[in-house]
């Protein structure tokens, strides 16, 4: 489902210092118009094997996976999909 709302001021995701035992991975969302979207994504990605945290740029959709093991780009992908929304390739 998307969330066309756009009730509520965007905040930014306040940056957090990533860990140092995690690699990081950036793919970019497409369709996300607000924080609860955001909210969306990042939910179904956390559940996602290996993924320690999200962190989503609302703006520029892009979305930082911080992980502990490898997760496959398909299951990124399928995650996101999930949500209800794209991942631009
Ligand atoms: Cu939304």
């Amino acid at each position: 489902m998307v969330c066309k709302s756009r009730a509520g001021t965007a905040r930014a995701e306040t940056e957090e210092a990533p860990m140092s035992s995690t690699d990081t991975t950036t793919v970019t969302v497409i369709g996300m118009t607000c924080e609860h979207c955001v909210r969306s994504v990042r939910e179904e990605l956390t559940k996602l094997d290996g993924v320690a945290d999200v962190d989503v740029d609302l703006a520029s959709g892009q979305v930082t996976l911080h992980t502990s093991a490898p997760v496959e780009p398909d299951a990124v992908r399928a995650a996101v999909e999930e949500a209800g929304y794209e991942v631009s390739s």
